[in-house]
């Protein structure tokens, strides 16, 4: 390995070559601001356009300021990153970027996480100069099912298009026009709706201020729970009792699903029941298509199609719709655990409890944005009226509660109501990468063998690699099984399948790094990818220390099916639990 030595604020260094003095900076402790520059190791992703010029250091020798971003390091460099002309080269920089922005950070969603107001605060801006002279932009605002974008605040960082480009594949955005009037947004300057976006969040989870952010559900379902002629019921997912305490300071990796069954009840539900249901129902449903798939394929149908994909998940819905439409009679067609909890909800529920379906609301906690498109389709309503009403983010959930004057953190732990609350635990790690093929292994293992599965957690699906394949001996049967996490990912598996390059009976795909728990609706993790792991092993960790983890064992979901379903498949499950897919 070749090495640089270098100096920074009189500190010497000794780098590998090729690293940039941000980096070395970093290592001695120097933490120079950026704004632009993004780094997302765990994802081999760096966003480094060195557009802001917020880094900028001074370096012996050169006439110019360089930005500390993209320039190497090399022997026998001085470095100084808080010279008079740096501090002063930083706080223009950063005035003239404030100077044909929005004031309206009173009232600006992203108000508190806006990484441009912290810096104005890092920087000690008092004041913005040159705003006679710059030339506002007025891009109207554009409304999507799940996104608004309010182009007026984007500075250009470009990390949007970074997540959605580099990492996500799918380009739907990328820079246009020039000077004062330049923004990142889809082709033509398309409304995102018409776009090839699938809603994944994950450029909203990097954009550093008010450009990009969720549309807010939570004032029509403060209206809703104040409307005494409405029976609201919540169901909440997997991923969210992993992140929410985030928000009210708990560390990364703290379950609180107690407190938030209890946060949701003082919100004044009438029913708090939990996503985990429903996700064990979606395993009876697309656990029994895997099986019959395997059946006829083994029993020499030509036609049959494998692997099965997972379905839950709704910006990989709109990925393949949108980019194999040639495919679309691979994926499993059980409808995501969010809207077989609506079906069921507005039917068996709404029955039991004597409400009619229009005075019944079903809000869904979500820690993705594509959920808000996805309860929005509309193959899932019934003559106008959805299955899901509202769903909101985990950072959504967050601002009702503190909003209420709700002491999160000194709830007691509660209980979910019955009897769409009560699930298993391999409902729960539904939310982490890997999560959804375990849990259909662990059914379809014990269904297809016919025996008992003694140890239910198979590691070898389980980590954090972008694409992964395990096979699990199905007693004496090999069933091959892929997992991707991250659209960009699940397209180079599926490419191989296509090309007939990887054979696999099941494949797993989630759109979000990690799973669930790095959705695009949760607590801003910063690119921290010892959150996203904290996370994941607070999932594993309930599942653990669930009584029953098989979700065939569920008691509950054997009583739907005997009271209403009839079995997996039937043609009421068929018609309330499974979907199409459009291209
Ligand atoms: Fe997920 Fe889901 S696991 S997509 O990541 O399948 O959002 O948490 O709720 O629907 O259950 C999200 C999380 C869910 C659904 C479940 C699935
Ligand atoms: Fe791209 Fe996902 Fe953002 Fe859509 S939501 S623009 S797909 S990163």
């Amino acid at each position: 390995m070749e090495t640089i030595k270098l100096t920074i604020d009189n500190c010497q260094i000794e780098v590998e070559k090729g690293t940039t003095i941000y980096k070395a900076a970093k290592k001695i402790g120097i933490d120079i601001p950026v704004l632009c520059y993004m780094n997302l190791e765990h994802l081999n992703i760096e966003n480094k356009p060195a557009g802001c010029r917020i880094c900028v250091v001074e370096v012996e020798g050169r006439k110019n300021l360089a930005p500390s971003c993209s320039t190497e390091c090399l022997n026998g460099m001085v470095v100084k990153t808080n010279t008079m002309r740096v501090l002063n080269a930083r706080k223009t920089v950063l005035e003239l970027i404030l100077s044909d922005h929005p004031k309206d950070c009173l009232t600006c969603p992203k108000s508190g996480r806006c990484d441009l107001q912290d810096m104005a605060v890092r920087l000690g801006v008092r004041q913005i100069p040159g705003q006679e002279f710059a030339e506002m932009s007025t891009y109207k605002v554009d409304f999507s099912p799940s996104i608004i974008r309010d182009m007026d605040k984007c500075i250009m960082c470009r990390r949007c298009e970074t997540m959605c480009n580099d990492f996500q594949t799918v380009g739907a955005l990328g820079a246009i026009n020039r000077g004062f009037m330049s923004v990142v947004a889809p082709a033509f300057e398309q409304d995102l709706q018409k776009s090839p976006c699938t809603y994944c969040g994950q450029c909203v989870a990097v954009c550093p201020t008010g450009a990009l952010t969720e549309v807010d559900h939570t004032p029509k379902v403060v209206r809703e729970l104040a409307n005494p002629k409405k029976t609201v019921i919540v169901q909440t997912a997997p991923a969210v009792r992993a992140a929410l305490g985030e928000e009210f300071g708990m560390e990364a990796g703290t379950l609180v699903t107690g407190k938030l069954a209890a946060a949701l009840r003082r919100l004044g539900f009438d029913y708090v029941f939990d996503t985990d249901f429903a996700a064990d129902l979606t395993i009876m449903e697309e656990g029994t298509e895997l099986l019959g798939r395997i059946s006829k394929f083994m029993e020499g149908d030509k036609n049959v199609k494998l692997p099965i994909l997972t379905s839950c998940c709704p910006g990989w819905v709109n990925f393949f719709e949108t980019n194999y439409p040639d495919m679309l009679n691979v994926p499993s067609t059980a409808r995501s655990p969010q809207q077989m909890f609506g079906a069921i909800a507005k039917t068996y529920f709404a029955n039991k409890i004597g409400v009619k379906r229009e005075d019944l609301v079903v809000v869904s906690i979500m820690p993705c944005l594509a959920k808000k498109y996805e309860c929005q389709r509309e193959e899932f309503s019934v003559n106008g009226n959805p299955d899901v009403d509202y769903a909101l983010s985990t950072r959504e959930l967050a601002h009702l509660i503190k909003e209420a004057n709700i002491n999160f953190n000194d709830l007691p732990d509660e209980d979910f109501d019955h009897p769409l609350g009560e699930s298993t635990g391999a409902a729960v790690i539904f939310g982490a990468t890997g999560g959804v093929i375990e849990a259909a292994t662990r059914t379809a293992y014990e269904v297809f063998t016919k025996k008992t599965l003694e140890k239910v957690d198979f590691h070898q699906l389980r980590g954090m690699d972008g694409i992964r394949s395990a096979t699990v001996d199905f007693n004496g049967t090999p069933i091959r099984i892929g997992i991707a996490h991250g659209l960009g990912n699940a397209r180079k598996l599926l490419d191989r399948i296509r090309s007939g390059e990887e054979q696999y009976h099941a494949i797993e795909v989630m759109a979000c790094p990690g799973g669930c728990i790095g959705g695009g609706g949760q607590p801003l993790h910063h690119g921290d990818a010892s959150v996203l792991t904290a996370r994941t092993m607070a999932i594993y960790r309930e599942d653990a220390n669930k009584p029953i983890r098989k979700s065939h064992e569920n008691p509950y979901i054997t009583a739907l099916y005997n009271e209403f379903l009839g079995h997996p498949m039937s043609e009421k499950a068929h018609h309330l639990l499974h979907t199409h897919y459009f291209d």
